[in-house]
């Protein structure tokens, strides 16, 4: 009867063991990646991402797509994360669904880490390659060291294909042509076989002798010099100069095989070129801003002065790359993404066009679900209930001022 009972543990404990690696080994694909359940005011106050195009809605395997835009690092970053100094320009997809083929700021090619001033408004292009077939919501994002991923607007594109005939050819310094996608993979999993067996062989033999239980009976009895036999101490030994042996071997193996390896690089690229931006001639004041919960709608007093020589009028708000448009001003025609953009969601009390020299309180409303769906109203909900976002005035030749908006925002239940 004992020695069933010690079978049983025995074979439970090595079943624990197989389930345990194995689930190491399974990841299972996520179809959404959160963005909503970002606090709303990490999304309103850090990064404002616009101007965004997504350069295909479909993309055939093996082709390339680009994600295009501007950023605008906010001057009223809250005081609770840290400042983009060390940030990484990303793009936020469910896994290696795309690779990035390559990333500019300003033009430049970043593979590394930026320091970003606030205030600023930064172009971006990140190039990507499209690797596994499916429907993929791409984001734009913005790793900040301290501060987490800063996901911006996402739209939805189709891969097509099969990715079995993904490749990414790349030419080493030494001249040599591989393919990333496979390259030396057959090494990879041997390795790992090879120290998967070597570790189950381990445990093997010492799960063969009496385990837990048995043990600390004979610990307590006091004979705990007995459980380890001489054989034992020699296979322990072996085991142990098998592992430092092999790994010594290959090491050296490996080094005459690749003498010039260079590590993966990495560090701060400064002084990136923002975009120079003419100084707006058009003066925001905000009076009052209240979130009414109802009506999903914010309602925001502004206090408009036109600086410039031609008269203005708004034409869309834009927070947390959710966009409210007057339609009367401004279509959009970009394909930008339905469930982001309220095409009629701004009104405001008398958008005739402001004329230069003038002064005028408005009151704007911009209502959408969005504010529900996107769960940016739970900003009301905050210890520090402010927002931000962007007021886009078009004059009378089309062009485009941005102005920025920061005020807290009062909730209204009724
Ligand atoms: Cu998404």
């Amino acid at each position: 009867m004992k020695i069933i009972k010690d079978k049983v543990t025995k074979l439970s404990f090595v079943a624990l063991l197989i389930t345990v690696t194995a689930a190491m080994f399974y990841a299972p694909t996520a179809s959404a990646h959160g963005e909503k359940s970002q606090a709303a005011f990490m999304r309103m106050r850090t990064i404002h991402w616009y101007d965004l195009n997504w350069s295909k809605d479909t993309v055939p395997v093996n082709d390339t797509m680009t994600v295009t835009g501007k950023f605008h690092v906010f001057a009223g970053w809250p005081e609770t994360v840290d400042k983009p100094e060390i940030s990484f320009l990303n793009i936020g997809i469910p896994g290696p669904v795309f690779i990035r083929a390559g990333s500019w700021i300003g033009g430049q090619l970043v593979p590394r880490s930026v320091s970003l001033e606030l205030g600023e408004t930064y172009e971006f292009k990140v190039l990507l390659k499209a690797r596994r077939p499916g429907d993929w919501h791409v984001h734009s994002m913005m790793n900040v060291k301290g501060g987490g991923p800063i996901i911006g607007p996402g739209k939805w594109v189709t891969i097509t294909g099969s990715m079995s005939n993904f490749t990414n050819p790349i030419t080493t310094l030494t001249g040599q042509t591989i393919d990333l996608e496979t390259w030396n993979l057959g090494n990879t999993y041997f390795w790992h076989t090879f120290w998967y067996v070597f570790g189950i062989a381990y445990v093997a033999y010492w799960a063969r002798k009496p385990m837990f239980i048995p043990r600390i009976i004979a610990v307590d009895a006091g004979k705990a010099d007995s459980l380890i036999t001489p054989l034992d101490k020699k296979v322990g030994l072996a085991f142990g100069v098998a592992a430092i042996g092999i790994v010594a071997a290959t090491m050296v193996s490996t080094n005459e095989q690749y003498p010039v390896t260079t590590p993966l690089q990495a560090g701060l690229l400064r002084g990136m070129k923002p975009i120079e931006l003419p100084a707006p001639t058009v003066s925001v004041k905000v009076e009052d801003a209240t979130y009414r919960v109802p009506g999903r709608a914010m309602q925001m007093t502004l206090t408009i002065t036109n600086n410039g020589d031609s008269s203005i009028r708004l034409g869309e708000f834009n927070t947390a790359g959710v966009r409210f448009l007057d339609a009367a001003v401004h279509v959009d025609e970009t394909g930008y993404p339905d469930d982001l953009l309220a095409e009629e969601g701004l009104t405001v009390s008398d958008n005739s066009p402001l004329a230069p020299g003038q002064t005028r309180t408005i009151n704007v409303t911009a209502s959408d679900a969005a504010w529900e769906v996107y769960r940016l109203a739970d900003l009301i909900y905050d210890p520090d209930s402010r927002f931000a976002g962007l007021l886009f005035f078009t004059d009378e030749s089309g062009n485009r001022q941005m102005v920025t908006v920061d005020a807290p925002l009062i909730p209204s239940f009724s």
